[in-house]
C-alpha cells in the first residue's frame, strides 16, 4: 500500500512503495493523483526509469508536451526535454538555466499545462534545489484588501523578459535581446484571471509569477505594477515553501496550476546536474476554472 510523508508544512510529500517503472494500477494511481492535488508536490525516490517508463507514466495524466525549445529535447522522445549544465563537444547538451525566477511553466500560452515530471539522473556536489510555492496559501495570506483587489483583474503574462520590468536578462546568452524579440513577435502576451479555481480542490489559486505577469490588464501600468509588487511581497515572505534538495533517482512532479517554482543554481561546470523533464497539458476538465 503507498502512503505519503510530509516534506514540509505546506506543501509536499514523498509517496513511498511505488515503483513507476511498472504501470500502476487504477488505485495506486488514483492515489497518486490524489496526493498530487492535496499537496502539490509529490516525490518518488530510487526510481529506477527509461525515458519510455519515464513518457509512458506521464501520459496516464494526460497527453505530453513537446516544448518549443526543442534543440533540447532527447533524442527519439520528443516528450523530454532535457537540462543540464554538461556539455558534448563543447556544447550544451540541455537547457543550462531553465526556471531561475519563480513561476508556473508555460503561463504565457493560453492552456498552461497541468503539471511537470522531472526524473534526476545526475545531481551536483553543491546546490541545485528547487523551490516550490503553494499559491493557494499564498491566496489565503493576503490581506482582505488584495483578495478583493484581485478578484475581478486579469495578469498579462509574456515569456519574452523585454517587457518584464522584474527580470535581467543574462550577459551569456549570445544575441540575447534579438532572441526574446523573436521570442515576443512568436508568443504575444495573453491573460489570465489573477485569480482561478483548482478543478479537482475547489481551492482559489493566485496565478501570477514574477517571470511571467508582467503587468495588469485594462488598469493604468503604473496601478498594475503595484499591484503586482505587493502580491510579489506575499510570495516573498510565504512560509508555504519547500525547497527540495534533489537525490539522484528522483521523480519530483508538481501541479503546475497550484504552484510556483524556481531553479536555485548554485553549481557550475564541471559539477553535473542532470535532469529529465515531461510536461503533461491538461484537459477540459483538469484546466483551471474562472472563480466568477
Ligand atoms: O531545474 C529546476 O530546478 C527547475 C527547472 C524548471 O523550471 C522547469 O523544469 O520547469
Ligand atoms: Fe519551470
Amino acid at each position: 500500500m503507498p502512503s505519503v510523508e510530509q516534506l514540509s508544512k505546506q506543501i509536499g510529500v514523498r509517496v513511498k512503495d511505488i515503483d513507476l517503472s511498472d504501470p500502476l494500477s487504477r488505485s495506486d494511481f488514483d492515489f497518486v493523483y490524489q496526493s498530487l492535488v492535496n499537496h502539490k508536490v509529490i516525490v518518488f525516490s530510487d526510481q529506477n526509469l527509461s525515458p519510455e517508463q519515464h513518457v509512458s507514466f506521464s501520459k496516464r495524466f494526460g497527453s505530453c508536451d513537446v516544448h518549443s525549445n526543442n534543440q533540447y529535447l532527447l533524442d527519439g522522445f520528443p516528450e523530454i526535454l532535457v537540462l543540464s549544465n554538461d556539455l558534448k563537444d563543447g556544447k550544451p547538451i540541455g537547457v543550462v538555466d531553465a526556471g531561475v525566477e519563480w513561476h508556473s511553466d508555460l503561463s504565457w500560452q493560453v492552456d498552461p499545462p497541468l503539471g511537470s515530471i522531472l526524473h534526476c539522473l545526475k545531481t551536483p556536489k553543491i546546490g541545485g534545489d528547487t523551490g516550490f510555492i503553494n499559491m493557494g496559501a499564498v491566496y489565503q495570506e493576503l490581506p482582505n484588501h488584495l483578495k478583493k483587489t484581485v478578484e475581478n483583474l486579469e495578469g498579462v503574462h509574456c515569456v519574452s523578459k523585454l517587457l518584464n520590468r522584474r527580470v535581467t536578462i543574462s550577459e551569456n546568452r549570445v544575441n540575447a535581446r534579438e532572441f526574446y524579440a523573436q521570442q515576443l513577435d512568436k508568443h504575444p502576451p495573453v491573460k489570465h484571471p489573477l485569480v482561478y479555481r483548482h478543478p479537482e480542490s475547489n481551492e482559489i489559486i493566485l496565478f501570477a509569477s514574477p517571470r511571467f505577469t508582467i503587468g495588469i490588464s485594462d488598469i493604468p501600468e503604473d496601478e498594475g505594477q503595484a499591484i503586482l509588487d505587493e502580491l510579489f511581497e506575499v510570495v516573498e515572505r510565504t512560509n508555504a515553501k519547500l525547497e527540495y534538495h534533489w537525490a539522484t533517482g528522483d521523480v519530483v512532479m508538481w501541479d503546475n496550476r497550484s504552484v510556483l517554482h524556481c531553479a536555485m543554481g548554485g553549481y557550475s561546470y564541471p559539477d553535473i546536474r542532470l535532469i529529465n523533464r515531461t510536461t503533461v497539458l491538461c484537459s477540459e476538465t483538469t484546466r483551471l476554472q474562472r472563480v466568477v
